[in-house]
């Protein structure tokens, strides 16, 4: 039975609302995927705690200091509600270390949907601890091992929070694989949306591989990152590999894409892989514009698995609530 990670506190984090097309809309992100997620697959385990240091190996110590902070320094300042920012620095602004809250707010993220909570950093957290965990018994000899993982990571980077994201578990697993001694690590993003904090992370690094099949971002969310022609740079050039697709994606031309980037990756040679898993590609999800059905998922595991590597399994978004447990059942048998 494979083993499945997930810690009750992972439920905690529930901002009130989101800014969505000019509007405040509830939270799509939402405590219900968790129990969801659980729902649809066998019993989990609680992970064990790994501490901060495998997440300050991969994030800015200021921002995990922000992210412990942010809420209390929000009430201190006499607000009420999640905190949000409301201005960003301008791309290539200098950087200035300042202390104002609403300053902070927004240069420690990209978007305006993350809200950030009481709760946020511990839920953060706890998903973070599962993919750890997962990890944990792959590298004990586990040929496969998931976390579900909410909140989700692949939009953190390693100073800023966004798209319902706080800290990049994929990410952080990556870093400590390879602090474990695997010399090189993939990871394959298959959610709806592009990871663009894990590519950024390993942006200019050769040993840690990112693949990603998603939404071209000229259409969609995350829009700044994504396109086929970002490749890496530095010791990275090439170890980027971004797949676009268009609205309306089915599974051939998805499952096709995948098989693109497992190409790649087993060119790579990698001694781990780590799947980021949306079921956002899902034909009834809200919020997204593919339309992959359950059963598509096991067939998209199964090419994953004929690949033979050993495989830590870390969910990210799907916001078909009522789907998401047999969307995640159906990606697991495949394995
Ligand atoms: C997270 B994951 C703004 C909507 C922004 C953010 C989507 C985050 C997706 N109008 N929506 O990749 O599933
Ligand atoms: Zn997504």
């Amino acid at each position: 039975m494979m083993r499945l990670f997930f810690d009750p506190r992972q439920l905690d984090h529930a901002p009130a609302q989101e800014l969505h097309n000019g509007a405040f809309v509830p939270y799509a992100e939402t405590p219900a995927r968790a129990q969801a997620l659980c729902a649809g697959v066998h019993a989990t385990e609680s992970p064990t705690d790994h501490g901060e240091a495998p997440i300050l190996a991969v994030h800015d110590a200021g921002y995990v200091a922000y992210l412990k902070t942010a809420y209390d320094r929000w009430l201190a300042a006499g607000r009420s509600g999640d905190v949000m920012g409301y201005i960003w620095p301008v791309v290539r602004r200098r950087a200035l270390d300042l202390t104002r809250i609403d300053a902070l707010a927004g240069r420690y993220s990209m978007d305006s949907s993350t809200p950030l909570t009481a709760d946020s950093w511990t839920s953060a957290y706890w998903s973070t601890q599962s993919a750890l965990s997962a990890l944990d018994a792959v590298l004990a000899g586990d040929r496969v091992a998931t976390a579900l993982c909410r909140p989700p990571g692949h939009h953190a980077g390693a100073d800023y929070l966004g798209g319902y994201c706080f800290i990049n578990q994929a990410a952080v697993a990556a870093q400590a694989a390879r602090d474990a001694g695997i010399a090189r690590v993939a990871i394959l993003d298959i959610d709806y949306h592009h990871g663009n904090g894990t590519q950024d992370i390993f942006w200019d690094r050769g040993d840690v591989f990112y693949a990603s099949v998603h939404a071209d971002p000229a259409t969609d969310f995350p829009f700044y990152w994504g396109h086929a022609d970002e490749v890496g740079e530095g010791a990275g050039e090439g170890t980027t590999l971004n797949l676009p697709l268009p609205h309306g994606t089915t599974i051939a031309a998805f499952r096709a894409a995948q098989a693109t980037a497992l190409d790649a990756i087993a060119r790579f040679d990698p001694g781990l892989l780590i799947v980021s898993f949306g079921a956002d590609t899902f034909e009834g999800d809200p919020i997204a514009n593919f339309a992959l059905k359950t059963s598509d998922y096991a067939m998209l595991a199964r090419d994953i698995a004929a690949t033979g590597l050993p495989t830590v399994v870390l969910t990210e978004g799907g916001y078909a609530v009522d789907n998401l447990g047999e969307n995640l059942a159906s990606f697991l048998s495949g394995f």
